[in-house]
């Protein structure tokens, strides 16, 4: 498997940089990926610096970072010149993507979105969003770079333009680009009360599963907690689909060790994942899928208690 873990899980412990967290996932066990994000990681440093720091390690991708200038929106500010700003710093980030060798470049649109009746007008700012997706993806294709659209039910704004996995897959209709697809983030599916494997299966028939965020949580929030420590039945039968649909991607762990030690715990989601995939392949994949073909659901929770055991 391919690992990557979050680079601000040990800098928002305040006393490493972007360097030393590199030096840090080069030492550790099961990491293959790095995941930067634009422009917070790549634009204050030295580019060569940095691309020097990377070394032979490789490199997933960019995930684009907005902050407070995108308040009232990206791809939908009410000001024209802000909505111009968002689609360039997603270019930005489509070319240190290149710099960096990455593949893919993860958009999340936290302020794209309303939070009252009669705030926006809602197909012109869906139409909106559309027009500026297929600008960047157009862009990124020129320089073979895949986007993938990271959804998000809330929060920051009580609603997202775009919340969920049916949303995603209309807009990727409508985008209707070779090199735009979905990452799922296994928390925001949950606050989105979807069950997780439906949505990977939805995106991955058509060939647009291109990146996860794995973690776990309590659906009322983006919880960011270790993955399969919640909700374990549906992060197993999240890794049977991932085994089922052949997903060769990255997996990125996209939690938050606010109190806990950040490599230890980045440890804990390798291992947790690691171990369910185990458990999956012990049961294996025929026996699921001929559990799974009986619809039954006491037949289905027996499989779930001989997964536990
Ligand atoms: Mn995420």
């Amino acid at each position: 498997m391919k690992f990557a873990g979050r680079m601000n899980s040990f800098i928002h412990k305040g006393d490493v940089d972007i360097f030393q967290t590199i030096e840090k996932y080069r030492n550790m066990k099961g990491i293959t990926h790095l995941e930067f994000n634009y422009p917070e990681h790549i634009a204050p440093n030295d580019m060569q610096k940095l691309i020097d720091c990377i070394g032979d390690m490789k490199v997933n991708g960019v995930a684009t970072r907005f902050k407070n200038h995108f308040v009232a929106g990206e791809f939908t500010n009410p000001n024209q010149d802000i909505c111009r700003d968002a689609v360039q710093l997603c270019k930005d980030a489509v070319d240190a993507c290149v710099q960096l060798h990455g593949e893919v470049l993860t958009v999340w649109l936290g302020f794209d979105g309303f939070d009252y009746a009669f705030q926006i007008d809602y197909e012109e700012k869906w139409n909106a969003t559309i027009k500026a997706y297929q600008e960047v993806a157009d862009y990124a294709n020129e320089k073979g770079i895949k986007v993938s659209i990271e959804y998000k039910p809330f929060e920051p704004r009580a609603f997202s333009m775009i919340d969920g996995i049916g949303l995603t897959l209309l807009a990727l209709q409508e985008i209707n680009r070779p090199n735009v697809g979905v990452t799922l983030d296994f928390c925001h599916m949950l606050m989105k009360n979807e069950s997780p494997a439906y949505s990977l299966a939805l995106a991955a028939r058509n060939g647009k599963l291109f990146g996860l965020h794995m973690n776990d949580g309590y659906r009322v929030m983006d919880s960011g907690l270790i993955f399969g420590s919640v909700n374990t039945p549906q992060a197993l039968e999240f890794v049977y689909y991932l085994k089922k649909y052949n997903y060769d991607g990255v997996v990125f762990f996209d939690s938050f060790p606010f109190r806990e030690d950040a490599q230890k715990e980045i440890e804990m989601n390798i291992e947790m994942f690691n171990r369910l995939s185990q458990t999956v392949d012990k049961i294996g994949m025929d026996k699921i899928a001929e559990v799974v073909a009986k619809q039954d659901g006491v037949a289905s929770q027996g499989l779930i208690l001989e997964m536990l055991k």
